[in-house]
């Protein structure tokens, strides 16, 4: 009696669920004595919606809940070849229980995704989401200092380049990266001018920009800047010198130092702050004393392994007499010191006069 019941049962059941057109359906019966029974329908999942990441792989779907569902899986098709696979880790033997997820490492192509309803053995797929474009290519970027970019520098602004793999649309001054100054950025498109004022000290200047701070027109964020040499030295300190060293093959005396007729080597030990010292210029004043700033210039050394040293290549001047040499040395980025303090300098070509002696009154 009871089998038959539920043979009758059983046969109702398909008979309405054949009748309704819903092909996904579960039952499931309650008791052995009484005979009663319940049917329901599993509703496919509704609302499925897929994001697009632009510059990412990753594509967030979510859906509206089945009632009768135990649980989801999700499906990712291709929509050039409408190849299926599956989607956010799940499959129909690891369906999830949550109503959205992150399908990730997606390849760059158009898709479109269903989501399958699950309780037991039955099954309702929803309709198809809407496309989704995925593109996991980010606009990369080189910063550089600009082609003609001196460097060190004493002038502002400091320029730099900005060169991206594709064109961004919204790069601005507040997207870079500065270790000192402020910036204006010019262009459009694929490159850009990176101009920086404001420094208000000597020190190196650095320039970049951070990942995702600009985006090109599908909304993808950039990859944080690379460069070759994106760092400008802005000095302007000027060099010190002090007061020059003088040598020559006869020499007497260190003040004033004596030198005959013969060349004279001149020699500074200027130093630098944030770049280099480039020259040393000699100049004279003729006397011992008063001031002497740059007088009459002798000579430019560029040797700095040699202490700048200068050879006069001649007798340092051509008046006998007592002069006084100063140095003035010029930093790599064109800044110049102040004169160095004097060193006295006597010329005596002149040889001794010697007297016949005399003899009993005879010469
Ligand atoms: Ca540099
Ligand atoms: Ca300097």
């Amino acid at each position: 009696m009871i089998r038959r019941r539920l043979l009758l049962l059983l046969a109702t059941t398909v008979a309405l669920l054949t009748a309704a057109g819903v092909a996904l359906a579960f039952w499931t019966t309650s008791g052995t004595g009484a005979g009663s029974a319940m049917t329901g329908t599993l509703a496919p999942p509704t609302n499925v919606t897929a994001v697009a990441t632009p510059g990412s792989g990753t594509v967030p779907v979510s859906w509206s809940a089945s009632s009768q569902a135990t649980g989801y899986y999700v499906l990712r098709i291709r929509n050039s070849d409408s190849s299926s696979t599956a989607a956010c880790g799940t499959s129909a033997a690891q369906p999830t229980t949550a109503i959205s997820c992150d399908d990730l490492a997606v390849a760059d192509g158009i898709y479109h995704y269903v989501v399958i309803a699950v309780r037991g053995s039955w099954t309702a797929t929803s309709a198809s989401s809407n496309d989704v474009t995925v593109n996991n290519t980010r606009p990369a970027v080189t910063v550089n200092q600009a082609a003609g970019q001196t460097d060190p520098t004493k002038t502002a602004p400091i320029n730099f380049t900005a060169v991206f793999t594709t064109p961004v649309t919204d790069f601005t001054s507040a997207d870079v990266t500065l270790t000192a100054g402020t910036a204006t950025v010019t262009g459009s498109g694929t490159t850009y001018n990176i101009a920086v004022s404001g420094l208000t000290s000597s020190g190196s200047v650095t320039a970049s920009i951070a990942a995702n701070t600009v985006h090109d027109a599908a909304g993808a964020g950039n990859t944080a800047s690379t460069s070759t040499d994106n760092t400008v030295t802005y000095d302007v300190t000027p060099p010190t010198a002090p007061a020059p060293g003088a040598t020559a093959t006869t020499v007497f005396g260190t003040n004033p130092l004596y030198v005959n007729n013969e060349p004279v080597i001149l020699t500074d030990a200027a130093t630098d702050a944030h770049s280099a010292v480039a020259s040393v210029t000699y100049y004279y004043c003729p006397g011992s004393t008063g001031t002497c700033t740059t007088g009459t210039s002798i000579g430019t050394s560029t040797t700095a392994a040699g202490n700048f040293a200068f050879n006069t290549n001649a007798p340092l001047v051509g008046t006998d007499g007592p002069y006084r040499v100063v140095a003035v040395a010029t930093d790599t980025a064109g800044n110049t010191s102040a004169p160095s303090a004097a060193t006295p300098i006597s010329v005596d070509t002149t040889p001794p006069t010697v007297t016949r002696p005399t003899v009993n009154g005879h010469s």
